[in-house]
């Protein structure tokens, strides 16, 4: 993980390739609540969760490697 924006709240990940949802890049993802960024920091490994929504991708959960 690149970056933490807990006022968007959002975070920048330079995530693998996501299947049917995207390749491999480095994107920022919006995160439903910024307590979700709560104990990372740049360059964690992380998983997450990604929302699909219509109103477009969420990160719904975190957790670090
Ligand atoms: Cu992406």
């Amino acid at each position: 993980m690149k970056a933490l924006n807990p006022k968007a709240p959002s975070i920048e990940i330079d995530h693998g390739d996501l299947g049917a949802l995207m390749p491999a890049m480095q994107m920022d993802f919006p995160v439903t609540d910024a307590s979700l960024l709560n104990g990372l920091a740049v360059n964690d490994r992380i998983d997450f969760t990604v929302e699909n929504a219509p109103q477009g991708m969420k990160v719904v959960a975190i957790r670090k490697k």
